[in-house]
């Protein structure tokens, strides 16, 4: 997918003497494409797409410098809707498209936004090695609890006793916790929102974008068609912000004991934060991968050998 037709990059002419046209500033409008969702109603995954097209207003992002990098789900379908490059991959293999994207251009801002089996289940080890590596990247994850596209069996996240076509007599195994996941294997940011909190969303991806380092931001998605626990009612129950609780993300301890929070009352926002060296800055590179000149750059020898 392209970004659109570049005429904000065009010049704006100016009479000699005159100021110059302040530069147009970045509005919802230019970020949408002329594709629709056909998620169904109440899905929780038009307002996770609402809440990235507004913090890339907050952010001021221009789309050619952004790209959102998607896997196969539902939710999966985002980078339709968002006019910046897009890259709709592999199921379980977004993460790896982005890691060589920001290897390759380390100015260019990439965040991910896949489903929970995509990220939790096939792409799990793929997470777990990026956070570990703490990239500059924003992993966003459509959390449902369900498989959604392949029509409701349990996935990672699924509550259990959850019952699908895969686990008629409901679901035996423990859900995976993310923030747990992503304290322990060294993400610098790690959050949860709800999207059914779109402007606390957006807040939270505003800041995980602004992060310099690897950004893991779950986000509760109630599926209205196959995640018949986890509903919207459900969530009002039971979701409270730590914000409000005066939680430190500065604190490893406080951030561990939160993560571990669920029952009663389930909590969102900003668990963990701290800052050590990105890989990208960690490795030698004398620019990156894209500016370096290819022009005379002879394979023929390469091509003689495995040809
Ligand atoms: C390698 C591979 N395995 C399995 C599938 C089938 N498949 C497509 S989407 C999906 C699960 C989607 O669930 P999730 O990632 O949670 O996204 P959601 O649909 O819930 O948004 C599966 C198993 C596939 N497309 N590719
Ligand atoms: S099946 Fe669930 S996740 Fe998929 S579009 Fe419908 S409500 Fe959304
Ligand atoms: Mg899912």
């Amino acid at each position: 997918m392209q970004p659109g037709d570049g005429k904000e990059n065009m010049s704006t002419e100016t009479v000699s003497g005159a100021l110059p046209a302040p530069a147009k500033k970045l509005g919802l409008a230019d970020l949408t494409t002329k594709e629709l969702p056909t998620w169904c109603l109440a899905c929780g995954d038009f307002n996770i797409l609402y809440g990235i097209k507004q913090a890339m207003v907050d952010l001021q992002l221009s789309p050619e410098n952004t790209l959102i990098v998607s896997g196969i789900g539902c939710g999966s379908k985002t980078p339709h809707f968002i006019r910046a490059y897009g890259f709709e991959g592999l199921h379980g293999r977004p993460v790896p498209v982005a890691t060589g994207a920001k290897l390759a251009n380390k100015d260019l801002t990439v965040i991910v936004v896949a489903g929970d089996g995509d990220t939790y289940g096939i792409g799990a080890n793929h997470l777990l090695q990026a956070m570990r590596r703490n990239l500059d990247i924003t992993v966003i994850v459509q959390n449902n609890e369900v498989y959604g596209l392949t029509k409701g069996q349990y996935s990672p996240t699924s509550t259990k006793g959850f019952k699908s076509s895969s686990t008629p007599a409901g679901s035996v195994e423990e859900p995976l916790n993310p923030m747990l996941l992503g304290i322990s294997a060294g993400a610098t940011y790690v959050a949860r929102g709800y999207s059914y909190e779109v402007m606390h969303l957006k807040k939270l991806i505003v800041e995980g974008v602004r992060h310099k380092g690897f950004s893991l931001i779950d986000c509760f998605q109630p599926c209205s068609t196959y995640n018949k626990i986890n509903t919207i009612d459900w969530y009002k129950q039971h979701l409270y912000k730590l914000e409000d609780a005066g939680h430190n993300p500065g604190n490893v301890g406080q951030a561990l004991a939160k993560a571990m929070e669920w029952g009663e009352k389930i909590p969102i926002g900003l668990f963990f934060r701290y800052l050590r060296p990105t890989y990208e800055d960690s490795i030698e590179q004398k620019m990156p991968l894209w500016q370096q000149p290819i022009d005379n750059v002879d394979i023929s020898a390469m091509l003689a050998k495995f040809g």
